[in-house]
């Protein structure tokens, strides 16, 4: 027993054995140059600190251990770089250097170094340094993936509030309040894995700090194996760190959340908008082939009257796994298969893998090979070899998709996809994933170019994604201009969201794994991701009806709603498991494609603002505690709530009601919020409610995005207290990138209760697109008499 105690301790401490106390720390401040928009300060040990003012709400800081800041500065994720600065000051005492913002207050204690942020107005401390930032002296503490190149360990250290609680870090198999967690970014190939499996596919180093309602941000911008510790290792501190590369972090001052969220667009980009029919209902399996299979699927979908856009094909669709081919026995005709579909309104979305298939025998010929060889675009270890890692194709090349000309070449290479009529790519494998070593240890020597930098794996593995989506995509918007792309990945760093939309991977199909959506899915939406979604009905394993069912009624409103199995699982399809639960299905996939102008509306709000449509309860109710771990239920924009069953045999829950008024989605049955109540929920019924003050737009009924015009817009309005409801719709072509120079239309409604019912009325709308004639309808909730 003792023993097995003993052994335990040693696994969990092993993980992170990082013990930051250790390192040594920076210097004393001695003196101070500064600059327009930042300030150096010089310390006793030679080291410099940098704190770059790029906006009231966001503050840079960069520190170089024993030497100067180094000259060279960049960054893959960021997309930002010409912040016209605020208006700032300095002030310099004995002991402080004080800056001052509009915002913020940043305080420098000068020994030791310790940073403080503190709302400007109320000089509220927001976050404080517990010690100096350190670094690893003696390499004693050399990173796992070590690289000669990487630099010391570089750690930040800051006090852990009683009761301050932590969102984001992107993609963990986790809650979503981070508290006394600890997390590890090294972008991994996880198949199956369950709550508590780290690291994952994902590296999003940016986290969301909330105490007393008030909150701000640190994204760590380092892409070197990277430590989050938020008041685990020791309930003194939340601290990161990463095994290299430079102690680099943005400071960001709420204490909104839905500001920070902004912000960090700003930062490392706003997501484009996908086409419209990425809202629609997506079928996949590993794999749909021949072309008559995937026929077959689609014409099910139709007889059955379920509405469908996208069928997706894994990699069988490929000659011998070569990606940017097809295989000539099982899609002879590419481009007659998706002509097709195209009539039934179905769009076709191919994966595509980073590995390019190493011919086996010297005389044999793949495009994609011989040009990348002869350009010189693949990944090679230090010594010259090619990096030969084995994937599905067997021995395989990967590119170097840090040298610009390659990811051209990358993107020019999707013509053969693009000419065939495939309407998007699915990007996978991406970690880079390698069947000969998943721990990245066979890749070390692996050099990038990396804009002349040659560094190593250490370096580029995290970011592998993030340059692969972005050849992908740009290659996707020159080879067609006049349509956005549309990309999914599994493997990201922060940026991604300028180029893919992302999937949680290989989920298992158990009601655990179900569990975790919703802490997932709204945890990527707080950390700049919000196109997400998970395989419907989990991706390993069996599965039943029941399981696919409630699995729908999370997702039939996530921006991505994919059905999605592994070869060896049983069939998904919504009819497979019978009429029962396919019946269900039908309803909760009807109910999604109704509220696709209100899932619209959200989606164009988190491309502008940055905020997320798919929400935890924090995010609309942050003033509100009992929301600060509330992640079995979520919020769809402002107005829905959604309160799932994600057990077997449950008929029954507790759903939270914050603040204010709700109706019952169902049976438009009033709730007074700030409090819980009991609701049924037998499997045909999630419940979801309407927050009171709102108006949801409503379209009728498609079996796909495009089907026939949309001749009447209904907005069902439910009323506050006070007789006020609003709503705002946003519509643009769908398909075109014109909406990024105003070619849209975003009209603003409002109902007002009045002596003789309500009354509608319009505002003038935004933007200059011109829909189709349209009819608008209004139907009060409450049974009142509507007025237009
Ligand atoms: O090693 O392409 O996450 O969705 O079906 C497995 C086959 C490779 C992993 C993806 C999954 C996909 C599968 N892929």
């Amino acid at each position: 027993m003792f023993r097995l105690l003993v052994l335990t301790l040693l696994l969990t401490t092993s993980v992170f054995a990082q013990d930051i106390t250790t390192l040594e720390k920076i210097g004393d401040v001695v003196s101070l140059t500064k600059t327009d928009k930042s300030i150096t300060l010089i310390c006793n040990d030679n080291s410099q600190v940098q704190l770059t003012i790029l906006a009231p709400d966001l503050v840079r800081v960069r520190a170089s251990f024993t030497k100067p800041i180094p000259a060279k500065d960049h960054s893959w994720a960021i997309a930002k770089n010409d912040w016209s600065t605020p208006r700032w000051t300095v002030n310099e005492s004995s002991t402080t250097i004080i800056i001052t913002t509009d915002e913020l207050e940043v305080t420098i204690q000068r020994s030791p170094l310790l940073i403080s942020f503190r709302d400007a107005r109320t000089h509220q401390l927001l976050n404080a340094d517990e010690r100096p930032m350190s670094y690893d002296a003696n390499a004693s503490l050399a990173g796992i993936m070590f690289d000669p190149k990487a630099g010391p360990f570089v750690a930040a250290s800051k006090k852990l509030g009683f009761d301050e609680h932590f969102y984001g870090l992107g993609e963990k198999a986790s809650r979503l309040d981070k508290r006394r967690s600890s997390f590890i970014n090294w972008n991994s190939d996880t198949p199956g894995y369950i709550e508590g499996k780290d690291p994952i596919y994902q590296t999003i180093p940016f986290y969301i700090g909330l105490q007393r309602g008030i909150a701000y941000g640190i994204f760590f911008d380092n892409s070197y194996r990277s430590y989050f510790d938020f008041g685990k290792s020791s309930q003194q501190r939340a601290w990161f760190g990463a095994e290299g590369g430079e102690m680099n972090y943005y400071f960001f001052h709420g204490p909104w959340i839905k500001k920070i969220l902004g912000r960090y667009a700003d930062l490392t980009g706003h997501m484009p908008l996908p086409p419209l029919w990425a809202l629609g209902n997506q079928q996949s399996r590993w794999s749909y082939y021949p072309d008559t299979m995937v026929e077959e699927v689609v014409n099910e979908y139709r007889k059955r009257d379920l509405p469908l856009d996208v069928v997706h094909l894994d990699i069988d669709y490929m000659h011998g796994y070569r990606v940017f081919t097809f295989d000539k026995d099982r899609f002879p005709d590419p481009k007659a298969l998706t002509d097709k579909l195209a009539r039934q309104g179905v769009k076709v979305v191919t994966i595509v893998d980073p590995g390019i298939k190493h011919p086996v025998d010297k005389n044999e010929r793949y495009h994609a090979f011989d040009q990348g060889l002869e350009k010189n675009y693949f990944q090679r270890r230090r010594n010259g070899d090619l990096f030969v890692p084995r994937v599905w194709p067997g021995e395989s090349v990967f590119v170097d998709y840090t040298l610009p000309e390659a990811r051209r070449w990358w993107g020019e290479l999707h013509r053969v996809y693009t000419d065939n009529g495939i309407a998007g790519i699915w990007n996978d494998m991406n970690e880079p994933s390698d069947f000969v070593d998943q721990t990245g240890k066979n890749q070390l020597d692996v050099v990038s170019y990396d804009e002349g930098e040659k560094s190593t794996h250490a370096k580029n593995r995290n970011t592998f994604a993030l340059l692969m989506s972005r050849g992908t995509y740009e290659g996707l918007e020159r080879l067609r201009p006049d349509r956005r792309p549309y990309v999914i990945t599994r493997a990201a760093y922060a940026g991604i969201q300028r180029y893919a939309t992302m999937w949680t991977g290989d989920t298992n199909s158990t009601w655990d794994a179900l569990a975790l959506n919703i802490p997932m899915f709204t945890s990527l939406g707080l950390s700049g991701e919000p196109f997400v979604g998970s395989d419907v009905g989990g991706f390993i394993g069996r599965g039943n009806g029941e399981l696919l069912v409630r699995s729908y009624q999370v997702s039939f409103l996530a921006p991505f709603c994919r059905n999605h199995k592994v070869i060896d699982g049983y069939d998904q399809e919504p009819w497979r498991f019978g009429k029962y639960y396919e019946d269900i299905i039908r309803k909760y996939l009807k109910l999604r494609y109704s509220l696709m102008p209100y899932l619209y509306t959200a989606l164009e709000e988190a491309h502008r603002t940055g905020v997320p449509p798919f929400r935890p309860l924090l995010l609309n109710y942050q003033d509100d505690p009992s929301t600060y771990n509330l992640d079995d239920q979520f919020m769809v924009g402002n107005d829905l709530l959604v309160a799932p069953i994600m057990k077997p045999d449950v008929t029954r829950r507790l759903v939270y009601l914050p603040s204010g008024s709700w109706y019952d989605y169902w049976t438009n049955k009033k709730y007074a919020g700030g409090t819980m109540i009991s609701v049924d929920a037998p499997l045909d019924v999630v419940p979801m409610f309407v927050r009171a003050g709102a108006m949801i737009p409503i379209w009728p009924s498609l079996n796909y995005i495009g089907e026939k015009p949309v001749s009447t817009i209904s907005f069902n309005i439910y009323p506050d207290d006070s007789g006020l409801a609003s709503a705002t719709l946003y519509e643009d072509d769908g398909l075109s990138p014109s909406y990024k120079t105003g070619v849209f239309r975003r009209t603003t409604f409002t109902a007002r209760r009045g002596p003789g019912g309500i009354t509608i009325s319009m505002e003038w709308a935004e933007g200059s697109y011109i829909p189709g004639p349209r009819k608008f309808s209004f139907v009060a909730k409450t049974g009142e008499r509507v007025n237009f």
